[in-house]
């Protein structure tokens, strides 16, 4: 039984790969009564939360869900959020993340006596392009937004710290850095090659990997500790202030090909796919967490060895179920 005081939480585009995560996280360890958003042709099921139709683009329907429900606490993760989708379509990527945001900080300020917290979600990809030499970016280093999806973030950012500083709203923004978990979708690395692997494993393919670039170093971060951290910033994040989200440690995609097949137990090859290669890869971005940490107290706890072996293991299970589902017609 949840008591009378319990805060409510408002997670918009919750049917994405981190809603789920942090909707559990909401409901069963910080006892938030959880509400989600989802576009009308998504499917989410999460016991214990209520779910509700939301295009962010439509700031009416916006306004009027937040009378309804009028949560404590917004969590913003509606996005267009694939780098190469914002290539392809950058007005998409600038209408669903730039005007998607003004939606609800417009929204939420048409409100009276209304007032929030909200927990804008952008991306370590806005600081882009470092200068030769730096790799550790703190939320003070310049950012050069490399790609249109980073732009739009970066705008979002700002978007965010206007409001608060000249609204006084209850803004938080954060950049987290590369996160992973069970059920990504194989436009990410580790879970592309989680997937290869256990389709290898499963007798689907050759055992080759395709890959891009296996140099660059990236700083990942188990999505349950990112949801944490997330929690934890809507309490004690200060606002119109922005906050790196990450393990504060980069590895190169090559050592987490390496674990991945170690984990597999198999002997497999990989080769260049030269349609994976990204026009303005990065050599080197870890994030520095020392405001996180200060401010919250976080810390990841989630070893990377135990993220990529349960993504291989679910993998390899999706895989099962197809099988299945294939053999029963
Ligand atoms: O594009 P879809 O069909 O996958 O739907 C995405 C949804 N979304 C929207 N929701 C409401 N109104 C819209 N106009 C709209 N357009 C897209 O937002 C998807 O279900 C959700 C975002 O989830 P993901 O793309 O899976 O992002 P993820 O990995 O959960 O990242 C959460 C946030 C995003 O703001 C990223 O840019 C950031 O963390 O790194």
């Amino acid at each position: 039984m949840k008591a009378q005081n319990t805060k409510k939480a408002l997670i918009i585009g919750a049917a994405g790969f981190v809603g789920g995560f942090l909707a559990e996280h909401l409901r069963d360890d910080l006892s938030r009564k959880t509400f989600l958003t989802k576009l009308p042709h998504e499917k989410i099921n999460i016991d214990g939360c209520q779910v509700y139709d939301l295009d962010i683009l439509k700031q009416d329907e916006v306004t009027s869900l937040l009378r309804d429900i009028h949560p404590d606490e917004i969590y913003h993760l509606a996005a267009q959020s694939s780098v190469a989708v914002s290539w392809k379509n950058p007005r998409l990527t600038s209408d669903v993340n730039i005007s998607g945001c003004l939606s609800l900080l417009e929204a939420v300020r048409s409100i009276d006596d209304y007032s929030p917290k909200i927990l804008l979600i952008g991306s370590g990809e806005e600081y882009g392009c470092l200068p030769k030499g730096v790799s550790l970016v703190s939320e003070e280093t310049p950012i050069t937004p490399a790609n249109p999806y980073a732009v739009t973030k970066a705008a979002q950012n700002m978007f965010g710290r206007l409001y608060a500083k000249s609204y006084g709203m209850h803004i938080v923004m954060i950049r987290a850095f590369n996160h992973i978990g069970k059920g990504q979708l194989p436009q990410f690395a580790a879970a592309d090659f989680c997937r290869q692997t256990a389709e290898i494993l499963s007798g689907r393919r050759e055992n080759i990997i395709r890959t891009g670039n296996l140099s660059a170093k990236r700083d990942f971060t188990d999505v349950r500790d990112v949801v944490r951290a997330y929690g934890l910033l809507a309490e004690k994040g200060r606002d119109g202030e922005t906050y790196n989200v990450g393990s504060g440690k980069s590895i190169s995609i090559e050592s987490l090909l390496c674990e991945i097949i170690n984990l597999s137990g198999a002997e497999i090859k990989r080769e260049l796919d030269p349609q994976k290669l990204r026009p303005s890869d990065i050599p080197e971005i870890r994030a520095d967490i020392t405001k996180l940490q200060r401010d919250t107290g976080w810390k990841p706890l989630i070893p990377l060895s135990r993220t990529l072996s349960e993504m291989l293991t679910y993998e390899l299970e999706k895989i099962r179920e197809e099988k299945t589902d294939d053999s029963k017609g």
